[in-house]
């Protein structure tokens, strides 16, 4: 989209929502001004669930996107990231018309149907944060924050250097449907098969559903079934800073090392204390930032979701289409206390 056209959506926008606001006493969001321009669409996101502030950032990347491309950004999500918590969400969105959705799937195969209804009324439905693995014809793109095939390996690897690969783990997960982490699951038990690690024994998978407090209690659990426990291995952002919790709670940290995949934010007072070493993400704005130009080169048909297609984001560079049209948006990152400061999300 040529710059000089952007620039003249955004000072319509801007007019708009000034007028607007004088006109109601305000607030007025972006949505309000936006939608008076005739030649914005609507896009919709809809994460796992709210309440997780994860998600939040991946927001801020898509709110990003919307104002430097001009398309009216609304978001809405279940209160919980049950397998079909999503499906009434979706249907609402489809109802209201929007060009496209963006989606982080509860599950693999529950929204199918759902998502080939969407398309079907040719709106494009693209899932962001996680793939549908064995379901990848029902959406027409994924974004994804690094490659799933090394997440699991590189979460065991990161563990296995904490424990010095001797003892017993325990898993904290997300939902048992979770197809980001299920996919990582899959990862480490592959990589926990291979001889170095033979001194390392997986005893538990345990699933908070990416809720605080159910996670909490899981992770506590853990650490009074297994008492010689070494090490829990968190795939979720929720979880492990309710694991970094329950181990700070119990006093245990010299003895059970917390990792996995959490924000800065929420891992910073836990790694500041000495509870938790190091851990692992990579920054979920990147990803909103990337979808809010897929989605508008898709509905532009400027873009072609295939193998070996490229586009430019703003900001971040080139992005490039590997197999099943996934975009990976990385790199990922190791958190320690010599760099956490340097990170706020
Ligand atoms: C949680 C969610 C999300 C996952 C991150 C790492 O916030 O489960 O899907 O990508 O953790």
């Amino acid at each position: 989209m040529p710059a000089l056209k952007q620039t003249r959506r955004r000072l319509l926008a801007t007019a708009a929502f000034a007028s607007a606001a004088a006109a109601f006493g305000a607030p007025v969001s972006r949505l309000g001004a936006a939608a008076q321009d005739a030649e914005t669409y609507d896009v919709v996101y809809i994460p796992k669930n709210t309440g997780n502030p994860y998600f939040d950032t991946i927001i801020k990347g898509f709110e990003e996107g919307a104002d430097a491309i001009g398309f009216n950004f609304t978001t809405v999500a279940p209160s919980t990231a049950d397998a079909t918590s999503q499906i009434p969400f979706l249907k609402e969105q489809i109802q209201r018309g929007v060009k496209a959705i963006a989606i982080s799937p509860n599950s693999a195969d529950a929204l199918n149907q759902v998502f080939d209804e969407a398309r079907g009324k040719g709106i494009k439905l693209i899932v962001v944060n996680s793939d549908i693995p064995g379901s990848e014809e029902h959406r027409d793109a994924a974004i994804l924050p690094m490659d799933f095939d090394i997440t699991g390996k590189s979460q065991v690897e990161l563990m296995a250097s904490l424990i010095d690969a001797k003892g017993e783990i325990a898993i904290l997960s997300a939902t048992t449907d979770a197809p980001d982490q299920n996919f990582w699951i899959e990862g480490m038990k592959k990589e926990l098969a291979d001889p170095k690690y033979k001194d390392m024994k997986l005893v538990e998978i345990a699933y908070g559903d990416d809720d605080p407090q159910k996670s909490l209690r899981e992770a506590e659990a853990l650490l009074t079934k297994y008492p010689d426990l070494r090490g829990i291995i968190s795939p979720t952002t929720v979880g492990v800073a309710a694991a970094a919790q329950a181990v700070e709670t119990a006093g245990l940290a010299d003895q059970v090392q917390v990792t996995g995949l959490g924000t800065p934010d929420q891992m910073r007072r836990f790694i500041e204390n000495g509870t938790v070493t190091k851990f692992a993400l990579w920054n979920p704005a990147d990803e909103g930032l990337i979808a809010s130009y897929l989605i508008d080169g898709l509905i532009h048909g400027t873009i072609e979701a295939k193998e070996g297609v490229s586009f430019d984001v703003p900001g971040l560079g080139e992005r490039t289409f590997g197999k099943n049209a996934v975009i990976i948006a990385g790199p990922p990152l190791i958190f320690d206390k010599d760099n956490i400061g340097d990170y706020h999300f």
